[in-house]
């Protein structure tokens, strides 16, 4: 079923990209989302905070004993240590492609506590002008990249809130300049699942408004911080916006991925660094939105569009190697 709703999807968005520049993409978003809830329009502010935002050097914060005592501050990340996890999910709502559940070893590697903000995101564009929402390349966006700024400002009071209406290719675009890089399917869930076994939100078994910024409770993504992070450190892994990943989307992939740090779709991490901008098959996102029902911002959930897709509910973060 999943894989026949999710073709005729793709079929569906290929051909409004061929019809009208792909402008109606946010209102046919993954039926797993729970509506078609368009965000409300923001108004626009004349000036905003340019300043960069602070990188922690990774050695500065390798301590993930303790979760953050206080909401992070912008750049921070946290290293995830190598392990073994179980990738996948047979629970009762767990789609076909979350199967077969499977033993993963993942290197030890940095992750952003939070996803990439407007703030973040404009201290890229503003050091890359070719990036900025006058000047990217027709074919690395959908129609809608940044369309809630105005011009290379973005919403006013939206400084700490993810930034959203980004594609695959500026995604990868940022992580290289912040000499990061978008993480894999695998490494997103090992993560997300913050040192537990077998549940199916990054705390535990069971949702509630109070956990995440989920269908139908808020309405519109959250500043990043608002809710408890998981063991790790790690804030919105479960809802506020869909967070791209590097791997191509396989149905299929758990049946024989390769059991240590799996990646679809490419040879290399580094293969995929190097040729993202030729990339045009469909990649993965995680963790569901303020537009996902509870079932959507689950650990294993998976879901995936084309590269060029931008949307209102898709965001996402960045992690770095722990040696380059
Ligand atoms: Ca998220």
């Amino acid at each position: 079923m999943k894989k026949i709703k999710t073709l005729l999807i793709l079929v569906v968005v290929a051909f409004v990209m061929a019809v009208d520049g792909c402008r109606r993409t946010s209102e046919m978003l993954p039926g797993k989302g729970g509506g078609d809830t368009m965000p409300p329009s923001e108004g626009q502010q004349s000036s905003v905070d340019t300043t960069m935002p602070p990188v922690v050097s990774p050695e500065s914060s390798v301590d993930t004993t303790m979760p953050p005592v206080a909401p992070p501050t912008r750049g921070d990340m946290v290293l995830i240590p190598a392990g073994e996890f179980q990738m996948g999910s047979i629970d009762a709502d767990a789609d076909d492609d979350e199967k077969p559940v499977h033993t993963v070893y993942v290197d030890a590697f940095y992750m952003d506590v939070h996803e990439v903000t407007y703030a973040e995101y404009k201290a890229f564009i503003d050091e890359n002008s070719q990036w900025q929402k006058g000047n990217i390349q027709a074919k690395f966006h959908g129609g809608q990249y940044l369309n809630d700024w105005n011009g290379n400002t973005y919403p006013i009071g939206k400084a700490n809130y993810p930034v959203v209406y980004v594609s695959w290719y500026a995604a990868m675009e940022y992580a290289a300049w912040a000499n990061k890089r978008l993480p894999t399917e695998a490494e997103w869930e090992y993560a997300a699942r913050g040192r537990l076994k077998g549940k199916k939100y990054p705390w535990g078994n069971t949702i509630s408004p109070q956990n995440a910024n989920y269908y139908p409770h808020v309405g519109e993504a959250t500043e990043v911080g608002r809710y408890a992070p998981n063991d790790y450190g790690l804030y919105d892994m479960a809802g506020n916006v869909w967070e791209w990943c590097l791997d191509e989307w396989r149905f299929d992939f758990y049946a024989d991925s390769p059991d240590r740090n799996p990646l679809s779709g490419a040879p290399t991490i580094k293969w995929i660094q190097d040729n993202f901008q030729s990339v045009k098959s469909a990649r993965v996102l995680r963790g569901g939105s303020w537009n996902s029902q509870a079932d959507g911002v689950r650990v294993a959930s998976r879901e995936f569009y084309t590269p060029m897709l931008t949307s209102s509910i898709f965001g996402f973060r960045c992690v770095r190697a722990v040696t380059p």
